[in-house]
């Protein structure tokens, strides 16, 4: 079928929109009509060719819309299911089968592609394969995606805003509620104000965590940050993070969340750490960063520092887990949230890479 589509041809070139060519849903794949698109964080990533993501592509992981149909064996979604879709898993490594499919050990392949000796040929253009991102492309008007990248959700939810559960907003309020899970009145700081560390904030404001402490070097974000539930602020451009997290706290705080991705930054969330801290790793630098860390002051005080992937989230339990938190008032997600068409694709990662909208959605034609 043809379909419309935000390709990306060359490393950091801008999108352009274009008809292109979608096969059939075969075998286990589910064909999703998209409704909205969540841009993330990695979708720059792969632009700018710093992930292996073979070019030309279709970007794209956040996607949210309706089954349009199915491929032979699906099992959990039928047509007219309203679903998110989320990252891509091979169900029969190590790791999936002992229900940690975030750490796939065929993740790369399969999300990313490069290194795929058998790529999915999905999308064409004039005979001509387009890469599959994150085995979803949802930076178009239909997506054709595997069975397990598809979770379905309640119909009276807004499609128009349900993406970004499916990569950023899982990623961070999971590190939070699946993988620090934090007891009411303990203590956090959220470095980096962005879709990720908003949502990191919002539950662990949603749990009855405080203090709350947001970080960041905007303080238009730190503002948000406060809307949202942090009970303190601190701009890193004009104050040093850990000091202030010390005179507030005496040795630190129990939790913190790195979602800058910036070395400095790691070491702040881990020097700003109690006794017996615990420190989400999440923001992804270049492949290659190094940083230093005082080794004592992570043994002596016993402090961990744990890499989260999606937030330890397995999406068909977690996004709807998300989606009653919202319906409760305890997650606003949607305030982070600013629609653009498709064809002003650019404008909306010009205006995420500024910092002016925090998480751009692109709403298809139809
Ligand atoms: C990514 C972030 C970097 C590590 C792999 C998963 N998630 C989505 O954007
Ligand atoms: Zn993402």
């Amino acid at each position: 079928m043809e379909i419309k589509a935000a390709v990306t041809t060359a490393k950091g070139s801008p999108f352009s929109v274009e008809h292109v060519q979608l096969e059939e849903p075969k075998e286990g794949e589910v064909l999703v009509k998209v409704v909205a698109s969540g841009t993330c964080h990695t979708d720059m990533v792969a632009r700018d060719q710093e992930y292996p993501v073979p070019l030309p592509a279709v970007l794209g992981h956040e996607g949210a819309g309706v089954v349009e149909k199915v491929g032979g064996g699906v099992k959990s979604v039928a047509e007219g299911d309203h679903v998110v879709l989320s990252f891509a898993y091979c169900g029969r490594c190590k790791s999936c089968l002992t229900g940690h499919p975030y750490v796939c050990e065929n993740f790369s392949e399969l999300n990313f592609v490069g290194d795929s000796p058998n790529p999915p040929r999905r999308i064409h253009r004039d005979g001509e394969y387009l890469t599959t991102f994150f085995g979803q492309s949802s930076f178009a008007t239909y997506a054709l995606t595997s069975e397990q990248n598809v979770v379905k959700v309640d119909r009276e939810a807004d499609l128009n805003i349900l993406g970004p559960l499916g990569c950023g907003i899982q990623t961070g309020a999971g590190a939070v509620l699946n993988t620090l899970k934090p007891q009411a009145g303990s203590s956090i700081a959220c470095f980096g104000c962005g879709a990720v560390g908003l949502s990191a904030l919002m539950a662990a404001r949603a749990v009855g965590c405080t203090p709350i402490i947001a970080i960041d070097v905007h303080d238009q974000r730190l503002q948000l940050a406060k809307e949202l539930g942090a009970t303190h602020t601190i701009n890193g451009k004009d104050e040093d993070a850990v000091e202030v997290i010390r005179k507030l706290l005496g040795t630190g705080v129990k939790y913190s969340v790195e979602t800058t991705g910036v070395p400095a930054v790691l070491r702040q969330a881990v020097e700003s750490l109690t006794f017996m801290g615990m420190a989400a790793v999440i923001g992804a630098p270049p492949f290659g960063a190094t940083v230093e860390l005082d080794i004592n002051d992570v043994l002596l005080q016993e402090k961990t520092i744990r890499g989260v992937i999606e937030g330890d989230s397995i999406p068909q339990v977690f996004i709807p887990q998300l989606i009653a938190l919202y319906k409760e008032g305890l997650f606003p997600f949607d305030k982070l949230i600013r629609f653009y068409e498709l064809d002003e694709i650019n404008e909306a990662i010009k205006d995420s890479e500024t910092g002016v909208t925090i998480k751009p959605v692109i709403r298809m034609p139809h």
